[in-house]
């Protein structure tokens, strides 16, 4: 599981998603940004699509990136003739063996796909290219016939085979077994792709590690067909917890907020509220890099040792815990920690952080005059969260004119 590498598919399976349509501007900011980040491999939407396709996938070869370069095209010579010609490190090739593809899509047999299958294989490695085959759909595919397959390329002398959850139906068990399975009956690697239609692509990578998967394709935010697929953040946060000492200190992970910024600017969508590490319940009231909401009921649990609440530290990903105090549920040591991050924490003795904190007691007397700056003089943090959501700066306001009230 500790060791794994990434095949990055923003480019590639992310131009699949609905939104996405990325300029060669675009392509290269996203393409040196993952370089950054340190993904192993960054795969490339297959050249024969279109003219700018084939461009954009010269011009990104000739960048000079320390990541390994890919392209993902069709099973057959025309299209792995592109891709090389193109100057890519490496061919992804693909095709489809399961029954629906078989009979709606190609319409070939398994015999047909593992005789084009040996000859592309043989012409891409002759060329010097590193080459992978993937079996699309693999999980609706008959077992003994892809594990046949795979035997033959790996026999052939490709690289990785490639096992893809295209519809995204795969439980964790059923990877587990299918590649463990696979693991003893080939050599080479072995790379993986899970769509998330059912929410499992994170837990399928993880399961796949653990059989002996050795690549997950991700893509910033999980960009891709339909809900698309592994997220590279998400899969990141599952994987520093795995195995802490080999992802920390292979990925930036510092650089994974502006990363994924960058990719949800390009495709028009925010990054989801409940993403893991960046997402808006860890950002939402916080001013310049503070991050990390949580609950008042555990805010003092968490200021005396993060790891109580925590599985994560924010600071591996460049951020900084804020302890949420805007809330009726939050106790006065949250406030406490809240006024000694406002600088003032040597002018409040505890009696009075728990004066301008509140008492409960209180509450029933407090009347809502309607009006933001009476009540925010007068409130009382508690007083006030029982009558409608605060704002970050609505409790900073209680504290600092409770602050200017004590110099009076
Ligand atoms: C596709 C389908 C694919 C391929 C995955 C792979 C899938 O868009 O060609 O090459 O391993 O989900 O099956 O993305
Ligand atoms: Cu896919």
């Amino acid at each position: 599981v500790g060791r794994f590498k990434i095949i990055e598919s923003t480019l590639r399976e992310g131009e699949q998603f609905a939104n996405a349509f990325f300029d060669i501007d675009t392509k290269i900011k996203i393409a040196k940004a993952l370089d950054n980040f340190g993904v192993d491999y960054i795969e490339l939407t297959s050249p024969v699509a279109s003219q700018a396709s084939y461009d954009d996938c010269k011009a990104i070869c000739q960048l000079g990136l320390k990541a390994k370069i890919l392209t993902h095209v069709r099973c057959n010579m025309e299209d792995a003739k592109k891709a090389v010609e193109c100057g890519v490190d490496g061919v992804d090739l693909v095709i489809g063996t399961s029954s629906f593809l078989r009979e709606y899509s190609h319409g070939k047999s398994m015999d047909m796909i593992r005789s084009i299958a040996l000859e592309v294989i043989d012409y891409v490695k002759s060329k010097g290219v590193e080459v992978r085959f993937s079996s699309e759909d693999s999980f609706r595919s008959n077992l003994v016939d892809i594990l046949h397959l795979y035997q033959a390329c790996d026999k052939a002398g490709v690289d990785r085979v490639g096992v893809a959850d295209t519809v995204g139906g795969a439980t964790p068990r059923m990877v587990y077994d299918l590649i463990r399975t696979l693991r003893g009956c080939v050599g080479c690697d072995i790379e993986t792709h899970f769509h998330d239609d059912t929410g499992c692509a994170v837990a399928n990578a993880h399961s796949a590690l653990e059989a002996g998967a050795t690549h997950v394709d991700t893509s910033v935010l999980g960009i891709g067909e339909r809900n698309g697929i592994t997220p590279l953040g998400a899969l990141m946060a599952r994987m520093v917890v795995t195995a802490p000492d080999y992802v920390k200190s292979k990925y930036n992970l510092k650089a994974l907020k502006s990363l994924e910024t960058l990719v949800a600017d390009a495709v028009q969508v925010n990054i989801p509220f409940n993403n893991p590490v960046t997402g808006f319940c860890h950002t939402y009231l916080v001013p310049a890099n503070l991050e990390i909401g949580i609950a008042g009921i555990h805010a003092k649990a968490i200021l005396a040792n993060p790891s109580t609440y925590e599985i994560i530290d924010p600071h591996d990903f460049g951020m900084t815990r804020y302890v949420s105090i805007n809330s009726r549920i939050t106790g006065w040591n949250a406030v406490k920690a809240r006024i000694e991050q406002l600088g003032l924490g040597s002018e409040f003795s505890d009696d009075q952080v728990k004066e301008v904190y509140g008492s409960p007691l209180f509450s029933a007397v407090f009347h809502c005059t309607g009006d933001i700056d009476t009540m925010r003089r007068t409130a009382k943090i508690k007083q006030m969260a029982d009558i409608r959501p605060l704002a970050i700066d609505d409790t900073d306001s209680i504290i600092r004119s409770y602050h200017l009230d004590l110099q009076v």
